[in-house]
């Protein structure tokens, strides 16, 4: 026994991190990666001090029920719709996330996305692959412009906010929606206009999901919001997969009343619906928003930064909760 409190890592970290946490806790570390079923988690909580998760776990009052000892959920995430919140705090269990250092390599993604479902390179590669390509021709695999047309980015934090910057590099005219309208400042930092989210999808030739996921926009985007786009618009998605109904996605992209689509995240994941997968106008990509080695590992030292301040006994940088702050 070495004293010193007992910390679960739910799923593998790089080496380097280990070595960050392991002068301030004894490890219950899950090296093989396998996702933890619910009552795995919940039995390997019940001796931990904290734990750090991943958007994976899913961390609800069950979960919690015998965590008598419990005092942190510390994410590698910005996103913290896996966790009850309130449950936490009526626990009186701190949670962190991880927000601000993948904010860039998320907006590349996004862009990356936006710029692969538009000019149809998923599937002209796909293709291309299955030795269909015999001669170039002037209609082969069209697209949709992207320079000069206009974004509707649906969401306008940190995030929403560095995709309007990339727009401007491709003088894009932008608009957005958002639970708020911006700060003037910000608005005009971010030459973005804002709309209500029917008009956003009526102007846009480009939609991009940014947003927070919650209860209260589970599928924000359904067929009477598609019905709203143009025949050649995109719809890509960053953020979580229940904004969308995907079924009614389906249905748009199959009978052409949108151009294209490219999700990252899936309702059911990583469980993709076979008729996502059976369509030949849809990107598909597993939840990679924040994958790049740098920005991982940035997360990662974040989450750990605010595990190691409550093992302290200090507020954590990142708190999500401060009502549970000092219960
Ligand atoms: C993570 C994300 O990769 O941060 C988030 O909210 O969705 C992604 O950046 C994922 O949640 C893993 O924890």
């Amino acid at each position: 026994m070495s004293g010193k409190p007992k910390v679960l890592v739910a799923r593998a970290i790089f080496p380097e991190h280990l070595a960050l946490l392991e002068p301030h806790c004894e490890l219950d570390y899950n090296a093989g990666d396998e996702p933890l079923t619910k009552a795995e988690l919940a039995a390997r909580l019940v001796d931990k001090r904290a734990a750090l998760i991943t958007g994976s776990e899913r961390i609800d009052a069950g979960v919690l029920a015998q965590a008598g000892e419990l005092s942190a959920i510390c994410s590698i995430s910005v996103g913290y719709n896996h966790i009850d919140i309130a449950a936490c705090t009526g626990a009186g269990v701190l949670v962190t996330n991880t927000p601000e250092v993948l904010t860039e390599t998320t907006a590349d993604m996004g862009f990356a996305l936006l710029m692969a479902a538009a000019r149809r390179i998923s599937e002209s590669e796909r293709w291309l692959r299955e030795g269909h390509w015999k001669r170039w021709a002037l209609d082969q695999f069209l697209g949709t412009d992207v320079h000069g047309s206009t974004l509707g980015i649906v969401g306008m934090g940190r995030i929403g906010r560095a995709i309007a910057r990339r727009a401007r590099g491709f003088a894009m005219n932008v608009v957005y929606h958002n639970r708020a309208r911006l700060a003037p400042e910000l608005e005009a930092q971010s030459a973005a206009q804002y709309l209500d989210l029917d008009s956003l999808l009526r102007v846009s030739d480009h939609v991009i999901l940014v947003l927070p996921y919650s209860v209260e926009n589970h599928h924000l985007i359904g067929a009477s919001q598609l019905a709203l786009m143009k025949p050649y618009a995109t719809l890509s998605n960053i953020a979580r997969g229940g904004l969308i109904d995907e079924r009614a996605l389906c249905a748009a992209l199959r009978e052409g009343r949108i151009a294209a689509a490219a999700l990252d995240v899936f309702e059911g994941e990583p469980q993709v619906l076979e008729e996502l997968l059976a369509l030949r106008n849809v990107v598909l990509t597993p939840h990679l928003g924040s994958a790049s080695r740098a920005t991982r590992d940035a997360m990662a030292r974040l989450a750990i930064a605010n595990l190691v301040a409550v093992l302290a006994g200090d507020k954590p940088p990142c708190l999500v909760n401060p009502q549970a702050w000092g219960h």
